[in-house]
């Protein structure tokens, strides 16, 4: 992988990390032929480190000859269940006699490209033994994520729960936003170290390529920060002289960027669990260990599970948050449409509007509003001047798509809005009438924002010495940004009511056009 191309960010979402013909040290790979004969293909330099046999001596070789009878129909017994189910690593206990000893593995299995991967990770003394409590732990988390009064305090619980399975340093909820960028919302950690709790880090520390891959591979970890990849022997698969894909892969050696990345931070092993929900990334489970760290693949099963439950509890909440906001819109929406249904007169409607006042601001959360009817307008709340509204009411027709339009930064938008951006930062518009003669405008507060960066987002990249090899920045020192000219956003659930207010009022304006037609007539 070689960098040719001008330095850009872009390069960083070219490096094929799912084929990177390595894999970390704790563990050996083979990948093996289908059945019926099951054939060692490749497997990792380090095949005698661990099984003390050499690579050389491995390939080419039945499986049979290797393990015997009973391991290998173990193994065609997972075999078959993988390529029933290639999304699921499937993991069995192996026991092999090295050099005249016994030693156990946990071996990981799952097809790739219509081979193999069989990755055995040497088990350590006492991990069979602490199986027994796992249920307890599930229930455990289960009930204290019922419990949970809102998203933080679970999004808490979960950290803290992850990070006493684990055994990890420092366990944090990272949530991404609608353009990659991401924020830590919940975190546990160890006291002497330094809290990440609130920082935001730029869409490029984690590359496309990569979060594509997170989708599909949900947990994966790091061992050790500072380990000599292996590389696979030989290199390309001899079957189709492709690289061997290692996307589901438990060993697959990380992106020297990233592994750049984590010593820049200080950090010594990591475990990332994703956050999905619809088939959508919104988030990571990301835990760092100061010093290296093997977690069991048993824990690292568990703590998927609990990530994948945390990920569906934390959703239905929301589900069920965004339905009672959902009504009590609702409400608010027919009481401002009921004014005007029937026959009242402009000069009614406005009277009615002037005692409604309060539930036209809290039906969109605004500050103030202006509504123009009629040749009658009136200001509620904090507003424009007369003046400003209608110049503004001008513009915004322009901007308009079916009658409507909003903007969370409208100074930025409407440079005669930088004059009042104090009362209006945030601006809804909706004509009552299809030549935008009447019209509502909704406007919010500015909030000035400081948003907590960890290093300066705008240089999340540094070039080399040799002006042709980017790389992660050295600094995670806090960088302060503010952000003013803005509102808080218009959300969907809020913009979900316009077309049927827009289509009440608009029913309304149409009668009474015709009628002062039929009288003109
Ligand atoms: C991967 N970057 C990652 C991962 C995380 C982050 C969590 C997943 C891999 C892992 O488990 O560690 C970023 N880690 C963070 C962030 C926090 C954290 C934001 O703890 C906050 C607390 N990264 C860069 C640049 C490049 C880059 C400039 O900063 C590219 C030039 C690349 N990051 C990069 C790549 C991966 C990655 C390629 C994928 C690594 C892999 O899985 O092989």
């Amino acid at each position: 992988y070689a960098l040719h191309e001008p330095v850009d960010l872009t390069n960083c979402e070219k490096e094929p990390i799912h084929i990177p013909g390595r894999i970390q040290p704790h563990g050996v790979l083979l990948a093996i032929s289908p059945s019926p004969e099951f054939r060692i293909l490749q497997c990792s330099r380090n095949a005698n480190e661990h099984l003390g046999v050499q690579p050389e001596d491995l390939l080419d070789r039945p499986l049979l000859s290797l393990f015997g009878e009973t391991r290998t129909a173990m193994i065609a017994a997972e075999a078959a269940r993988a390529a029933a189910d290639p999304y699921k690593l499937h993991n069995m206990t192996l026991r092999l006699a090295i050099d005249g000893t016994e030693r156990s593995f946990c071996g990981i299995l799952h097809e790739s490209d219509e081979l193999f991967i069989l990755e055995l990770e040497p088990e350590q003394p006492d991990e069979q033994a602490s199986g027994t409590n796992d249920f307890e732990w599930i229930q455990t988390f289960f009930g204290m994520l019922k419990q949970a009064d809102n998203r933080m305090e679970a999004s808490q619980i979960a950290a803290e729960q992850i990070k006493l399975m684990l055994g990890y340093d420092r366990v944090m909820i990272y949530e991404f936003d609608a353009a990659w960028n991401g924020k830590v919302i919940a975190e546990a950690k160890e006291s002497h170290m330094e809290p990440f709790l609130g920082h935001h880090y730029p869409a490029s520390d984690i590359p496309k390529q990569a979060r594509a891959l997170y989708l599909r591979n949900w947990l994966r970890t790091i061992v050790d920060v500072h380990y000599e990849p292996v590389e696979l022997v030989p290199a390309l698969r001899p079957d189709n002289g492709q690289p061997l894909n290692l996307s589901l892969s438990a060993l697959r050696s990380v992106s020297p960027m990233h592994i750049e990345y984590l010593h820049n931070m200080g950090v010594g092993a990591t475990v990332t669990i994703s956050l999905i929900h619809n088939n959508e990334l919104w988030g990571l489970i990301t835990c760092h260990h100061e010093t290296k760290k093997y977690v069991p693949h048993r824990i690292r099963n568990l703590c998927n599970f609990l990530g994948e439950f945390f990920s569906r509890e934390l959703y239905q909440r929301q589900q069920l948050d965004n339905y009672e906001t959902e009504l009590r819109l609702k409400s608010l929406s027919t009481r401002i449409a009921s004014i005007f249904i029937g026959e009242p007169t402009p000069a009614r409607i406005m009277e009615q509007l002037e005692q409604e006042q309060s539930a036209l601001l809290a039906l969109m959360r605004a500050s103030g509003a202006a509504v123009s009817f009629h040749n009658h307008l009136a200001l509620y709340g904090d507003s424009p001047s007369a003046q400003q509204v209608i110049e503004l009411a001008a513009w915004a027709k322009e901007q308009s798509i079916d009658h409507a339009y909003h903007t969370s930064t409208l100074p930025l938008e409407f440079a005669p809005a930088a004059g009042y951006k104090a009362t209006a930062s945030g601006m809804l518009y909706l004509a009552l009438s299809g030549g935008h003669k009447d019209f509502i405008l909704w406007f919010r507060q500015e909030v000035v924002q400081t948003v907590e960066w960890a290093g300066d987002p705008a240089k999340a990249v540094t070039q080399a010495d040799n002006g042709m090899r980017i790389s992660p920045r050295k600094s995670f020192e806090k960088w302060l940004q503010t952000v003013d000219s803005s509102s808080a956003p218009w959300l969907d659930t809020e913009l979900r009511l316009l077309p049927e207010l827009k289509s009440i009022i608009f029913k309304r304006t149409q009668t009474q056009l015709r009628q002062a037609e039929e009288l003109a007539e």
